[in-house]
Formats: structure tokens, C-alpha cells, sequence
């Protein structure tokens, strides 16, 4: 088998993610900082593999100059994580910053710079204070979106200056999908429009941070985006009814967002669709002005696989809330590639596939993707004799999506970089340490202690020469 090389941009930002909540522990929080995430783990860890779950994570609250020294080793340009609002925030409705946790993130963040990382920042990544979802309904609440916007501020007046890359939201239709649509996670309420409520509030939020962004002038350099799951999505064929299906999921799941968020509009047919079935959210005329006059200055994608859907075979069930599967049913493809640690299609061509759309769609925005990655189960079993895990199905899952990704760049995307999901192993909702997605591995039998995987000494020389090796002809790859 032939083997070529694929070479990175020049600039193109090779780097890796995180979160907050799922790397840095309870250490430092005061007893009422619980976020969202927290009182879902507390309200049953038995429904987290193997009960981990936040309490100590991977102790990055203790141990991020360990972190941030291997990144600088590895070479990253930049490094993605959030700022946990419920612990940055020492009043929620004042916002009064909490001074130890706001020296820990200034800390870090000069960290990160001083070991030659680019650091950027996301604003919520699941981190709502539990208390105003107890209070007000979380993000149900308007007064809510107020509240997000002054602790937002507080972040760009302490970290502006130093920061140029900072995100809204990550992916910020998947709480309220996964548990007032889906009803499979905490609360376990069934209620589509306060799905829907959720997922307009957040849009409104992060366009009035982003105006506050912009108003504040805190760095010429600076941009501001949001970080969307968008899928992309195929009908199982080219009958009517399947590519109408696949329509409708792209519209909940994909447009609901990217619309708004890049064109400054909701789409119609949504609007329409959610009038129909009695379930619209709130809106002001007010509200969709700001919207419009504040759309993102950069794009961040999480892509990990493809969306497949086809038309109903079977009759919705009249008795039960409308959700938007009432138009779609996902599609299993035969012989489609797994991964099966996680469920999910492994289908690299999804990088270029959405390159294209962003760049025929969506004005070429400049946009990053700013998760994808690999997550592996008993990962301990592929350990050689020094303890170090042979990874190479990362290493070929990475360079796999990123030539496709290069060939779309090639061809005019206007996409500056990859990050891959993640620096180390961290905790997953519900799954926690089960899959592990790193190209560090932290020990949870030896004291969380790290240590670089097969894939890290490969980014790091990718990250030197600026190119790697990979096979020069796969059947699709053209
Ligand atoms: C994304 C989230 C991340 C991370 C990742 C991996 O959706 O932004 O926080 O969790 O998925 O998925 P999982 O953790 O469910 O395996």
C-alpha cells in the first residue's frame, strides 16, 4: 500500500479540547456552586459507569500545570476548554466573580500562553448553575439569559485582553434534547416546547453576549463564536420521502442553530413546523433584531459521525408529545463502518461533506472543528510491555478525517484548524471514564497519573513536521 503525505496549512491550528466539568473536579467549589451537570450526578451515580462521574474527574483543578506542561511538549497550538460559570460566579444574579476560581482560570490561562498553547474559551458547556435551574427553569428563563450575559461579561473584562478565541456555547441543543425530547436524562421531563424555549434562549444569549463581545473591544485580535453539533445528514435514498425526512431532521437539529447563529435568522419552516404542532417558543420582534445584528465571527463544529435518516415506517403514537422523529427514523446503514465503544458510524468523509456545505451554504464563514475524536473501551488491553497504549486506530481515525478535511481546504474551505477531542481522558455524561478519547491517559488505578499514549508522540511529530503519512488510496478518497 502506497503511502503519501498530506501537509497542514500554514497556519492551520492543530489542537486539542475539553471541558470544564468533565476535567477539573469539585476541588476549590463552594457548596452551593453545583452546575446542572453536578446535581445530575448527584441525583443517581449509579447511572454512571462505574460511579465516576465530575466529583474528581481527572483532578485537572490540581493538576493543570502537569496538563499544560505536556501540551507544550506535545506541541499543541492551542488548547479548548470552558469556564464553569456555577464556580466563576460567586453571586449568580449580580454576578460578583468569585476570586479563587477566577485566579485559577488567570492562572491557566497565562499557563497556557506561557507554554506556547493558544488558549480558547467557551462560556458553557453544560455549566448552569443548578441553583437557576431549581429557581427559574434554567434556560426556559429569560431573566436567565440576562444573568449569562453579565457572568459573560465578567469573563471577557478579566481574560479579554489575553484571550482571542472565545465560544457561547458548546453544543448547545443537547441538554434540552436529551432531556425534555428524548426524556432520557436528568430531569426526565417530556416537554417539547420547553425544548424548544431552551434552544431559542440560548440563541438569544449568545447573540447578546456576542454584542456585548463586540461593545467591549477587549482584544483586536479577538473573535467570538458558538460550538454546534451539527450532523451531517443523509437520506437513506433518493425517494421523496426519504430526503424529505432528512429535511426535517436538518432543520431541528442542524438550522435551528447554524441559521440563526450564522445568517441571523430562524428558519420559516421550522417556525411553521413548531406553530403546527402547538409547540413555538417565545419571541419578541426586539429579540430577533439582536439576533440578526449579532451572528458569530467564527464557527466551531463538533463532528464525530453522520446522521442517517429515512421516512416513517411505522404510525406515531397520537398519545405522545410531538418530537420531531414524528417526520423521521434513524437509518442504519449495512456495512457501515463502527465504532462500537461508543455506537457511533465512523464515516470520515463527514469533514469534507460539511466543509462544503459551510462553504456553499453559509457564506464560507471561517470555522474550526472544534471536536473529533475517538472514544475506546478497556483501552488498558492495548498497553506494550513499557506501559505505553498502542492507539494506532486513533491514529488512523485522525488522519483518516483530517486529509478529508485538507482536501476540503484544498478546494477553498474556509476551515483553519482541528481539534481533537480530547488532551486526556476525561468524563463523558453517564459513560465517564468507559470510552476513552486522549492522547493522554490518565491512570484511575495509579492516582490519575498521566501518561502519553502512542497517538500523543504521533500529533507531536505531526505537529513538528507540519504533514503525516497516510494511505494514498482509499476506495471513496478521490
Ligand atoms: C461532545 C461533547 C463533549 C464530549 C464528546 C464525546 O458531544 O461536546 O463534551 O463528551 O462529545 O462524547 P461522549 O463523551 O458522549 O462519548
Amino acid at each position: 500500500m502506497a503511502y503519501k503525505k498530506y501537509y497542514l496549512p500554514k497556519d492551520f491550528i492543530l489542537g486539542a479540547a475539553a471541558s470544564a466539568w468533565q476535567t477539573e473536579g469539585w476541588c476549590g467549589k463552594k457548596e452551593f456552586q453545583d452546575s446542572f451537570m453536578d446535581v445530575w450526578y448527584k441525583a443517581d451515580p449509579n447511572l454512571w459507569h462505574n460511579g465516576y462521574g465530575p466529583t474528581i474527574a481527572t483532578d485537572f483543578y490540581n493538576r493543570y500545570h502537569e496538563d499544560v506542561k505536556l501540551m507544550g511538549e506535545i506541541g499543541l497550538n492551542a488548547y479548548r476548554t470552558s469556564i464553569d460559570w456555577s464556580r466563576f460566579i460567586k453571586n449568580y444574579e449580580t454576578a460578583e466573580v468569585d476570586e479563587d476560581a477566577a485566579e485559577y482560570y488567570n492562572d491557566l490561562i497565562d499557563d497556557l500562553i506561557k507554554n506556547g498553547v493558544e488558549p480558547m474559551i467557551c462560556l458553557e458547556h453544560y455549566e448552569l448553575p443548578a441553583v437557576l435551574l431549581e429557581k427559574y427553569g434554567g434556560w426556559g428563563s429569560k431573566h436567565v439569559v440576562e444573568l449569562y450575559v453579565k457572568y459573560a461579561e465578567q469573563v471577557f473584562k478579566l481574560y479579554g485582553d489575553r484571550v482571542k478565541y472565545f465560544f457561547t456555547f458548546n453544543e448547545p441543543i443537547v441538554i434540552q434534547t436529551r432531556a425534555f425530547l428524548d426524556s432520557i436524562r436528568y430531569p426526565f421531563k417530556q416537554d417539547t416546547k420547553t425544548a424548544m424555549q431552551w434552544s431559542y434562549n440560548k440563541i438569544l444569549a449568545s447573540a447578546k453576549a456576542i454584542e456585548d463581545y463586540k461593545r467591549g473591544n477587549y482584544n483586536k485580535d479577538g473573535k467570538i463564536g458558538i460550538i454546534l453539533n451539527i450532523e451531517v445528514t443523509y437520506p437513506r435514498s433518493s425517494a421523496e420521502h426519504d430526503v424529505m425526512a432528512a429535511k426535517i431532521y436538518d432543520l431541528f437539529f442542524n438550522r435551528i442553530f447554524l441559521d440563526p447563529c450564522v445568517k441571523g435568522v430562524l428558519p420559516d419552516e421550522l417556525l411553521k413546523i413548531l406553530k403546527y404542532h402547538h409547540c413555538s417558543f417565545e419571541f419578541t420582534q426586539e429579540e430577533l433584531n439582536i439576533i440578526k445584528n449579532n451572528t458569530v465571527q467564527i464557527l466551531g463544529l463538533n463532528l464525530y459521525a453522520p446522521a442517517r435518516v429515512k421516512a416513517r415506517d411505522s404510525a406515531w403514537n397520537p398519545s405522545t408529545p410531538f418530537h420531531p422523529s414524528y417526520y423521521y427514523e434513524k437509518f442504519e446503514l449495512p456495512g457501515r463502518k463502527m465504532n462500537l465503544s461508543r455506537g457511533w458510524e465512523i464515516y470520515p468523509k463527514i469533514m469534507y461533506d460539511m466543509a462544503m456545505r459551510i462553504k456553499n451554504e453559509y457564506g464560507n464563514i471561517e470555522w474550526l472543528v472544534t471536536e473529533n475524536g475517538m472514544g475506546i473501551e478497556n483501552e488498558q488491553n492495548f498497553k506494550n510491555e513499557d506501559g505505553v497504549i498502542q492507539d494506532d486506530y486513533r491514529i488512523e481515525f485522525i488522519s483518516d478525517h483530517l486529509r478529508w478535511l485538507l482536501k476540503a481546504i484544498e478546494e477553498g474551505s474556509n476551515c483553519k484548524g482541528y481539534m481533537l477531542w480530547a488532551f486526556t481522558d476525561n468524563v463523558s455524561p453517564q459513560n465517564a471514564f468507559k470510552n476513552r478519547y486522549g492522547l493522554v491517559e490518565i491512570d484511575l488505578d495509579d492516582n490519575r497519573n498521566r501518561r502519553i499514549k502512542k497517538s500523543g508522540y504521533w500529533y507531536k511529530e505531526v505537529l513538528k513536521n507540519r504533514y503525516f503519512e497516510y494511505k494514498d488510496f482509499t476506495p471513496e478518497y478521490k
